[in-house]
């Protein structure tokens, strides 16, 4: 049975209460990083017990209120999602180098997926007291309020985010970085891909673009996005929801030239 508009709402409401919850707990462990157990996952990629108790919390949440949602967490992976009609896609610190390294780019992103569609996307910046929201065909708002995607016609009109992870060959990047600069454009990296999609979404940045990033990482800056007037690649297509994509996002007057960017 289609879940109905009004249980999607009720999971939107849900998702937003969910997210600063899990953003108060986070802060916990961000005021005492000197405690934080910090391990590798690989190059450029830690995770500590903030990342799996924060994922613990929400899928705990999840599980209690909506029990036939099915779940896909960086941290714990994916449980469910062959007999689900939706599935909760979670980061629960989007940003974990700048979280561990004591900065303020780190976020809780958490994205609702029906029928291959994000239909709720809710990022909570603790630390910037920030929470962006975004509900399919309904809008996208920064701690309420409407936002939009800057009316940028040029790459040379602001600053572009260029996702890097060393998942990436480091050419990538570089030709990217190359073909940005000789367009007159800027760049910038801040750690997390759902907050820099944020910052698309409200027009502070005006393009984002990685060679690579996770389902978890990106779902619901992009559906900020889309729904705040930005254009974004087809990104969940294939099998993209559990071994990612690339991605290229941002005001349609300038998406071609953005798109361009990466190899
Ligand atoms: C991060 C992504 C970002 C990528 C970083 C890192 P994490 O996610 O949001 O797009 O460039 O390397 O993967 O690992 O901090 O949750």
């Amino acid at each position: 049975m289609p879940l109905t508009d009004a249980q999607i709402d009720d999971r939107f409401t849900f998702a937003i209460e969910v997210a600063r919850e899990a953003g108060t707990l986070a802060m916990g462990y961000f005021a005492d990083l000197a405690s934080l157990d910090v391990k590798s996952k690989g190059p450029q990629d830690v995770v500590s017990q903030a990342d799996v108790e924060t994922e613990r919390l929400i899928k705990s949440r999840i599980a209690a209120r909506f029990p036939e949602d099915a779940f896909l967490g960086e941290e714990t992976g994916a449980d469910g999602l062959a007999d689900a009609e939706g599935i909760w896609v979670v980061d629960p610190i989007d940003g974990t180098q700048p979280f561990v390294s004591g900065l303020s780019s780190w976020c809780i992103s958490i994205a609702f997926v029906v029928d291959g569609r994000t239909r709720i996307g809710v990022v909570n910046s603790p630390v910037g007291d920030e929470l962006f929201a975004a509900r399919e065909g309904h809008g996208a708002t920064l701690n309420g309020k409407p936002i939009h995607v800057r009316d940028a016609t040029s790459l040379a009109d602001g600053i572009v985010t260029l996702g890097y992870s060393p998942r990436s060959p480091i050419e990538d990047i570089v030709t990217a970085l190359d073909r940005l600069l000789r367009g007159g454009g800027m760049f910038a990296r801040n750690g997390s891909g759902a907050l820099g999609l944020c910052y698309v979404a409200n027009g502070r940045y005006i393009g984002y673009v990685e060679p690579h990033i996770y389902s978890w990482d990106c779902l619901a800056g992009l559906l900020c996005i889309t729904e705040a007037g930005g254009r974004m690649n087809d990104w969940l297509t294939g099998d993209a929801l559990l071994n990612g994509n690339r991605i290229v996002t941002g005001p349609p007057a300038i998406y071609d030239a953005l798109d361009a960017l990466l190899p």
